[in-house]
């Protein structure tokens, strides 16, 4: 009995052996892993309701690809609202669609009755951007499918790399704005003085900081906050300085 088992074992050990892909003879670079990884986080539009996050994902392949599959999954009350999607290293790449499942809140692109997602030359670094509307003071929690992540050489395709790749973005509550930057664009511009005559003499809607509409540090929002503004722009004056409106 036993020794007919041991006999079945050899038999199930042969036959996965030879059904294991020839990995060798596909990738020239076989001993140089390929790598996928997401990158730092950056934060748009942080005074709207809900805040921009655009979050990289580097991808390197060091063979000729001519698929790649790749899924992610996340949790949280965000919503994906589009791919972009970069290549470098080559210019003779091409890329079709992303399919964003917002109800089952699901990125993908490529499949097996979808091929040449992406084309990426041998050397050729992939570079996506994952962007989200999140919630204010809500975490955006991200990961790739397990084995819905490869490209196409045996090696990738037989066994998946990229189990793991998972990252968690918190998003604050508040953002603290730059010093003048009264209609939280990013940066104190002349759209600020515009946005604070507005607000001050036509009832323009407010700041949404008055630290940072408060550009003259005088502890309070007037039309000098304008002036200096103006005066730092055109004339080279001293820049905006952190408000103290209590
Ligand atoms: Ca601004
Ligand atoms: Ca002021």
């Amino acid at each position: 009995m036993l020794s007919r088992l041991l006999a079945n074992c050899a038999l199930v050990v042969a036959f996965a052996i030879a059904m294991a892909p020839d990995v060798s003879g596909n990738d020239p670079d076989y001993y140089l892993p390929d790598s996928a990884y997401f990158g730092v986080p950056s934060f748009r539009d942080v005074c709207d309701s809900e805040v921009t996050v655009v979050l990289p994902v580097y991808i390197w392949s060091d063979y000729y690809s001519d698929m790649n599959v790749f899924q992610f999954v996340w949790q949280g009350n965000s919503n994906c609202d589009t791919v972009m999607i970069f290549v470098t290293g080559s210019a003779d790449t091409t890329a079709s669609g992303v399919q964003i499942d917002r109800l089952g809140n699901r990125i993908w692109g490529g499949s097996l009755s979808e091929p040449m997602f992406l084309c990426p030359t041998q050397g050729t670094q992939l570079f996506l951007q994952l962007i989200f509307s999140v919630p204010h003071g809500d975490s955006l929690a991200i990961e790739v499918v397990p084995n819905k992540f490869y490209f196409s050489t045996p090696f990738e395709l037989w066994y998946p790399m990229y189990m793991n790749l998972n990252t968690i973005v918190h998003v604050p509550e508040t953002f603290v704005l730059s010093p003048g930057d009264a209609d939280c664009s990013g940066a104190a511009t002349i759209s600020d003085v515009v946005f604070l005559i507005n607000y001050i003499f036509s009832g323009g809607s407010p700041p949404h900081d008055l630290n940072a509409a408060d550009a003259d540090g005088s502890c309070s929002v007037t039309i000098s906050d304008a002036v200096h503004l103006i005066s730092y722009i055109f004339a080279g004056g001293g820049p905006p300085i952190p408000g103290c409106v209590r």
